[in-house]
């Protein structure tokens, strides 16, 4: 964990983004930052393993402070070329329970003016459940702050729908897993499918994760999904590369 502080301040770590395909346009209309680890002795960090430690020793605010603004500062670096990119940046429970939390992406947006509505945060159901009155109360404060949530790895978590009616969410991210198994389990379509009318009931847009084929891809378009990420789309690329592949339309995914 030492390790981990000190890598923060020598840019040991940085960004990749994996693209969120717009399923109606056929377009990169945003993208999912994640931090990788490349430690000088150790080499590349499996991401689970730093983030699961940092979770364990109460560390993860420095790593979650550290990616804000990282992909903050990108994500006006991008405008800034006429790239408009709404970016994703994953917190997790210890982080809903910062009442600092808005106020210090508050600060960030100020520094940096990546523009508006070109940040969403993604919270999954079970970091809400930790803590969900402190949870709810810090997440109604970043729509005034022009900050979308996304519920992240839904369907595998614990919220109740209880819950997920009072939330301001604005995506729901089914789970990989019922993506995974689509083709295969009946029951998996079925599910995608109700998750569907349910976000769309409720007033969120619905993205696939973990899209790894193209009959996958077809499956959640005509399920109605409104955005899919997914090894076939892209895998995580380094910020030029994603500038790149935004550029040229995704090649090999025909909606
Ligand atoms: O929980 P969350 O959805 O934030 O997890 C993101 C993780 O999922 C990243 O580690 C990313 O590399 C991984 N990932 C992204 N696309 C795919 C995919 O198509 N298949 C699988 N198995 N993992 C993926
Ligand atoms: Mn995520």
């Amino acid at each position: 964990m030492s390790d981990l502080r000190q890598g923060l301040s020598r840019s040991e770590f940085m960004l990749v983004y994996q693209p969120k395909l717009h399923l109606p346009s056929n377009r990169v209309t945003g993208a999912e930052s994640l931090v990788r680890w490349h430690h000088p002795q150790r080499g590349l960090v499996p991401t689970f393993e730093f983030i699961t430690l940092a979770e364990d020793t109460g560390n993860i605010g420095h790593l979650t402070r550290w990616a804000l603004r990282a992909g903050i500062a990108q994500a006006a670096q991008w405008r800034a070329r006429g790239i408009d990119l709404e970016v994703s940046i994953n917190v997790s429970a210890r982080d809903l329970s910062d009442a600092r939390l808005p106020d210090r992406v508050m600060q960030l947006l100020a520094d940096h003016k990546p523009g508006p509505e070109a940040i969403q945060l993604e919270v999954t159901e079970s970091a809400i459940m930790v803590n969900p009155n402190v949870a709810i109360a810090v997440l109604k404060q970043l729509p005034e702050l022009n900050i979308g949530v996304a519920i992240d790895d839904f369907g595998v978590g614990r919220a109740s729908l209880a819950y997920l009616r009072t939330l301001p969410v604005r995506e729901l991210k089914i789970d990989r897993t019922f993506i995974h198994q689509m083709s295969e389990d009946p029951e998996n379509r079925k599910i995608v499918r109700a998750v569907v009318d349910l976000g769309h009931s409720l007033g969120f847009a619905v993205c696939a994760e973990g899209i790894e084929d193209e009959a996958s891809l077809q499956a959640v378009t005509e399920l109605g999904c409104d955005y899919a990420q997914g090894y076939h789309i892209a895998r995580p690329l380094v910020a030029e590369m994603l500038a790149l592949f935004v550029r040229q339309p995704p090649r090999g995914v025909s909606v």
